[in-house]
């Protein structure tokens, strides 16, 4: 990261909707990181929703039913940690401004055979007031196209436009949502490949899908963490309230200082493990709505 300047960064990101940073996380820490991840799956962390329908499978085999395991922050004190990276930080600050929380963190494992996430745009998901979001996904794994890697439409974030989302039955991606009704073609897009360790910051708009893993074996595993401008309220209902409140309070400053200090912090954010397809929603029981 200390390769670009700032100026540099914000001109990419405003151009593009994303930028790329090189070999950032040393291997021991991607290590690290998946080690974490097994032992997230495992329970051995605390309580994830999710865990008590796949007890008794090994680590693998629990990634093998799920897409992701959501909020592992917060029962994670390493990948709490990472969320303060000092790289990314210096990248976030450059294009978000000094005050920087964060919101939402996925340890996406993606084994092989199983689904991307059809075109979206993460504000959709996750709404801020001013337009600030801003996705950090961390290649663990290198991320190629066969094995699912993120795809983007360069410049689609700039008019500024939420496209509508709808149901889909392309088996190559997941229950969620796809995005459609705006004005680019397939041709537009360019998919991300990245080597384990490096990075790509993009906006909450920018319109991002990833193909399904392609492979015979082997995860395509990525730390993907959600942060916007402390400054912003946010109404949103964390994946898992029933509404939105006014103001998520489950946030975690990684810059600066947070103006809605006095509101304190809230525990609102249940770590859950995604399944895998709109079939195995039920490892969740109750109070999920994904
Ligand atoms: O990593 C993936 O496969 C999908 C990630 C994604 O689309 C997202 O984080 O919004």
């Amino acid at each position: 990261m200390s390769r670009l300047d700032n100026d540099t960064i914000q001109q990419k990101y405003e151009r593009d909707g994303f930028i790329i940073l090189e070999n950032v996380m040393p291997e021991h820490t991607l290590n690290e990181m998946c080690d974490e991840a097994r032992s997230i799956c495992t329970g051995k962390r605390g309580d994830v929703a999710g865990t008590d329908a796949l007890a008794g499978l090994t680590a693998d085999e629990v990634m093998n039913h799920v897409i992701s395991i959501h909020f592992p922050h917060k029962i994670s004190p390493m990948l709490h940690k990472l969320l303060s990276e000092k790289h990314v930080v210096e990248a976030l600050t450059a294009i978000v401004g000094p005050n920087v929380k964060c919101m939402q963190s996925m340890f996406f494992v993606k084994h092989a055979g199983r689904p991307g996430q059809a075109w979206h745009q993460d504000e959709s998901f996750i709404p801020t007031r001013d337009r600030s979001m801003i996705g950090v996904w961390i290649a663990v794994d290198n991320a190629m196209v066969d094995n699912g890697c993120l795809w983007v439409i360069p410049g689609s974030h700039r008019p500024g436009i939420l496209w509508q989302t709808r149901p889909h039955s392309d088996a190559r991606f997941d229950h969620t949502e796809e995005s459609f009704g705006y004005p680019y073609s397939a041709d537009e897009a360019i998919p991300v490949e990245l080597e384990a360790g490096s990075i790509v910051l993009f906006n909450g708009y920018l319109l991002h899908r990833s193909l399904n893993n392609t492979r015979e074996q082997g995860f395509r595993r990525s730390y993907v963490n959600h942060y916007m401008s402390a400054e912003s309220l946010l109404p949103w209902n964390g994946g898992c309230l029933e509404h939105a409140v006014d103001d998520y309070r489950d946030v975690v400053m990684v810059a600066g200082e947070d103006p809605y200090a006095f509101k304190g912090i809230e525990d609102l954010s249940v770590p859950y493990l995604r399944p895998e397809d709109s079939t195995e929603k039920t490892i969740l029981g109750e109070g999920f709505n994904l």
